[in-house]
């Protein structure tokens, strides 16, 4: 059964493959997407290592000049999404519209797994995407810093992790007057009990006004605009995003760069202590404009191992808090603590299992030394995939898929994680 599911997995990143960049699924999402983007290339590096390589420099041609890489790359308008390119009217001075915000860095560190798979082959290309690898994160600590050095988000979008309740507070606090008319597309192809309320989308819509009228103006945003919002995920992401680039520079001699990045990570701790919530025992999101922390544990404060947190203290509380939601969540790790009131098994950022979050958390449980820990979210991983297939996301109580069929990002990380036949790795 299991290399049929390797070979399946290996087929649907062929099959959203639109030549030289991958969908995320065909119909929902019809353009490149960022850290999807990263994540198929870390699928693709499981059988074509050209091929990885292609899909980060494809992203990368969607950078603008003050360094940041857009959340989405349009390049061509597809009737099914909404919001396309005419409404965000962004990426004007970059080689193709895109969205105006960004993502989680999670492709800068997929480029080191790509460049360690085989170096040789790997340093040209490694050489050429450097330049706008390094000002993709400076942009990040130039125009996405908050209080502490935390990153900032300025639309729910710019997380990846749209309706986590951890921006429910901020977000209340966005008006949605003004918003005209419009259409989503997103329920036309999955069921609207599994995604963000239309309250939320009328937020999600005004936040783009918002942002287009200031010409996109990215810092201005940061520092003006109705919603700013310091996210563990993207927080930890980048530190780890950081860790890795500095790897790489030393790799190609750029002294320079390094010692850049590494007087950013001296400061990691300031960031983290921003975002560390002691009645929680978990790092958790905190509103720039008025200083509130969230009120929630999701999957993202555990991604601290991952970004190299290692407080004996704090990390000790963590890895309790992640018990205590391990042992509610009948199959790990649920985006939201299945014991809060507002968990929602298949409301997208809301309860859901995301198997590449799974996989990051994983991998930084792994590298700190828990292992039973990873092991359970491997188990719980390979588990889902083989019982509801390559969904976007699943349903933590009853096993079931949810959102999307056939998602790259779900089987890049069956190939490159999930299989048994990473049994070994
Ligand atoms: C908005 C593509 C993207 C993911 C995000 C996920 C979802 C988009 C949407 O789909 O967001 O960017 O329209 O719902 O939340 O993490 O990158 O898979």
């Amino acid at each position: 059964m299991t290399p049929d599911l390797d070979e399946r997995a290996a087929a649907i990143l062929r099959a959203n493959d639109r030549g030289g960049y991958t969908v995320p699924t065909a119909g929902l999402y019809p353009y490149q997407w960022n850290w999807d983007s990263g994540l198929a290339a870390l699928g693709f590096a499981q059988f074509d290592l050209d091929r990885a390589w292609r899909e980060l420099e494809t992203l990368a041609e969607a950078a603008w000049p003050n360094g940041m890489w857009p959340h989405i790359v349009f390049r061509a308008d597809d009737p099914d999404y909404f919001p396309g390119p005419s409404v965000w009217d962004a990426g004007g001075e970059a080689a193709f519209p895109s969205s105006g915000v960004s993502q989680p860095p999670v492709a800068i560190s997929m480029a080191r797994l790509l460049y360690e798979r085989d170096p040789e082959f790997g340093r040209p290309r490694l050489a050429a995407l450097m330049p706008k690898l390094l000002a993709w994160r400076d942009w990040f600590r130039r125009d996405r810093a908050g209080h502490g050095g935390a990153i900032l988000i300025t639309h729910p979008w710019e997380s990846g992790r749209d309706n986590a309740p951890d921006w429910d507070a901020a977000l209340a606090n966005v008006s949605a007057e003004g918003v005209g008319p419009y259409t989503r597309r997103d329920t036309a192809h999955v069921d609207p009990a599994m995604r963000p309320t239309r309250a939320e989308y009328d937020r999600y819509i005004a936040l783009v006004s918002w942002g287009r009228a200031a010409g996109w103006d990215t810092g201005r945003i940061a520092r003006e605009g109705p919603f700013a919002v310091a996210d563990p995920a993207t927080t930890f992401i980048l530190m780890r995003a950081d860790r890795d680039l500095m790897a790489l520079a030393e790799a190609l001699g750029e002294a320079e760069a390094a010692r850049r990045i590494a007087a950013d990570l001296d400061r990691a701790g300031d960031a983290a202590a921003a975002l560390w919530s002691d009645a929680l025992g978990a790092y958790v999101a905190r509103d720039e404009r008025t200083g509130r922390q969230a009120d929630c544990i999701s999957s993202a404060a555990f991604l601290a191992w991952y970004g190299g947190m290692r407080d004996p203290n704090r990390e000790g509380r963590l890895m309790t808090t992640l018990r205590a939601v391990l042992q509610a969540a009948p199959r790990a790790l649920p985006s939201l603590d299945p014991r809060d009131p507002r968990f929602d098994a298949r409301r997208y950022w809301r309860g859901p299992v995301w198997a590449f979050i799974n996989w990051m958390v994983a991998r930084g449980l792994a590298e700190a030394g828990h292992h039973a820990e990873a092991a359970r979210l491997r188990a719980d991983t390979r588990a889902l995939i083989e019982g509801a297939g390559f969904c976007e996301y699943f349903d933590p109580t009853d096993g079931s898929g949810a959102g999307g069929r056939e998602f790259s990002w779900t089987a890049a990380v069956w190939l490159a994680w999930a299989s048994p036949a990473h049994e070994e790795g």
